[in-house]
């Protein structure tokens, strides 16, 4: 790199966007996430602004970042050992112009009221370029699953359930799974609404399992997706994954699928991660021994190192230090830094498509932009697990269940609309291949539009 990048916390708004983010700034104090996806989207929308002053008379950027609503409640429960533990539950419905409120829950330690609030307006425009009838809104817990006995889980799972069950609904809010929330614990959470409400409603939430509700390919759907749009990309540059060197990070959902597909596609991936280190296999991963320790045991991606001759475990240093031609973060939020990025840019990165929602800090996003890579924002590329859970209430609410192959499909069809809609807008804007510019401004286009033809709400 030939100089040093401007932070894009420093990147000057539109000068009507400045007051708009100052206002958020003073009224969500302390919540730093929530500040850089706030900034993140409108640092993008200079161009719809002009274009469309009405959205600015009509107050739209303000309504867009003031959630329509945030629940936040005691969550009481007993463990294994007869003590009283007792966390905190969030759901943050945010944006429901397009349709119920949709979006994860997660159970992590580091889950706050920023987290929740910067996962869940990512997820109005995430959802919204899927074109699907899909509002935005996020939950979860402080909860941690690590080390808990399945039996901890789902008391702790019931008691959340106590609480958010009336809040939600197939034609009000419908949470699915995040970090830490997979089908198990959607499974102990719909036992619950069933046991309270007394309702078999299915489509209250998606991640359910084939037998009783879900969608064949949600499990797999997010990392499908991302390795799809990272396809698409690949694909706009007149190149492909085939043959391509590939890191993944994480070994959780969205991981683990990712590398799946991004094998079945050719690809070769030589990392992956959790949050204890990386795993570098130079001859591919065996992803059935990743399964095994990660999926099927829960245990540390370390074991895999010393089952798998010629493969290193490297403890607490970033998997972005291997040399790769794609990168895919599908871990977590902040998880690949400005030095991780420029890393990745002397070592020949060609694109980075995040999995995850928000891994790449503002200042990475603009080093990667600054270093000419391709760069697939989360809210585009990982857009696939949300697509789904919409694909699975479409099944719940006709009764039926599609194969496999024809639901992805359609997540195929939707990942290429996504990247579609993404590059000819960012072209639209004046500034081609830049796929943050696009995603955000083909979003907010849509739900602005909505919350117009809707009055003051
Ligand atoms: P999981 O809980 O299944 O997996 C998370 C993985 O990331 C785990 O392997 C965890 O390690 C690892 N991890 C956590 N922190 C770090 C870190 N700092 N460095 C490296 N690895 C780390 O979560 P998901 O796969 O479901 O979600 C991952 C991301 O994708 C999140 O940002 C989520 O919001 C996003 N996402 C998820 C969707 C879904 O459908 N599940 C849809 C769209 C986005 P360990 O095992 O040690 O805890
Ligand atoms: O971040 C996300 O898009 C998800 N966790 C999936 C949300 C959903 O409702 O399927």
């Amino acid at each position: 790199m030939n100089s040093m990048p401007v932070p894009l916390q420093q990147v000057t708004l539109h000068p009507d966007l400045e007051p708009i983010y100052e206002v958020v700034l003073r009224r969500n104090p302390a919540e730093p996430e929530f500040h850089d996806a706030v900034r993140g989207v409108l640092g993008s929308l200079g161009p719809v602004i002009e274009r469309r002053p009405e959205y600015l008379d009509a107050k739209l950027v303000e309504r867009i970042c003031e959630p329509e609503r945030q629940i936040i409640f005691r969550v009481p429960w007993t463990d294994d050992s007869g003590q009283v533990q007792v966390n905190r539950g969030y759901r943050v419905e945010f944006n429901g112009a397009l349709g119920p409120f949709k979006g994860g829950l997660r159970f992590h330690p580091s889950v706050s009221s920023s987290i929740i609030k910067f996962l869940g307006f990512e997820q109005i425009f995430k959802n919204a370029l899927t074109g699907l009838p899909l509002g935005g809104g996020k939950g979860g817990s402080d909860f941690d699953p690590k080390g808990r006995s399945e039996a901890e889980v789902m008391r702790f799972c019931q008691s959340f359930m106590s609480e958010l069950h009336r809040h939600i609904g197939e034609y009000t809010d419908v949470p699915a799974g995040d970090s830490g929330v997979g089908e198990r614990e959607i499974g102990f959470l719909f036992g619950q609404y069933r046991r309270i409400t007394n309702r078999y409603e299915s489509a209250v939430l998606t991640g359910k399992g084939l037998t009783w509700g879900g969608a064949r390919v949600r499990k797999e759907a997010t990392g499908y997706g991302c390795a799809y749009f990272a396809q698409e990309m690949l694909g706009a540059k007149g190149s492909s994954l085939s043959g391509r060197t590939v890191t993944v990070s994480g070994a959780g959902n969205v991981a683990i699928y990712a590398i799946e597909k991004v094998q079945q596609l050719g690809g070769t991936v030589i990392g992956c991660s959790d949050s204890m280190g990386y795993l570098h296999d130079p001859a591919g991963l065996d992803l059935a021994l990743i399964k095994e320790i990660k999926e099927v045991g829960r245990g540390p991606l370390q074991e895999y190192a010393a089952r798998r001759p010629g493969s290193r475990f490297v403890a607490g240093e970033p998997l972005w230090e291997l040399p790769t031609e794609v990168a895919l973060p599908c871990a977590t939020q902040n998880e690949l830094n400005h030095d991780d990025a420029a890393k990745l840019v002397e070592n020949g990165v060609l694109i980075v498509a995040e999995g995850a929602n928000l891994p790449c800090t503002p200042g990475a996003v603009e080093v990667l932009r600054q270093g000419g890579v391709a760069f697939g924002p989360g809210k585009a590329a990982n857009a696939g697990g949300v697509a789904t859970s919409a694909l699975e209430m479409q099944q719940n609410a006709s009764r039926d269940s599609w194969s496999f192959e024809y639901t992805e499909d359609r997540l195929v069809q939707i990942m290429r609309d996504i990247h579609q809609s993404c590059h000819e807008m960012a072209f639209e804007c004046g500034v081609p291949g830049d796929y943050v510019t696009g995603a955000n401004n083909a979003a907010f286009i849509r739900v602005a539009d909505a919350m117009l033809a809707m009055g003051v709400t």
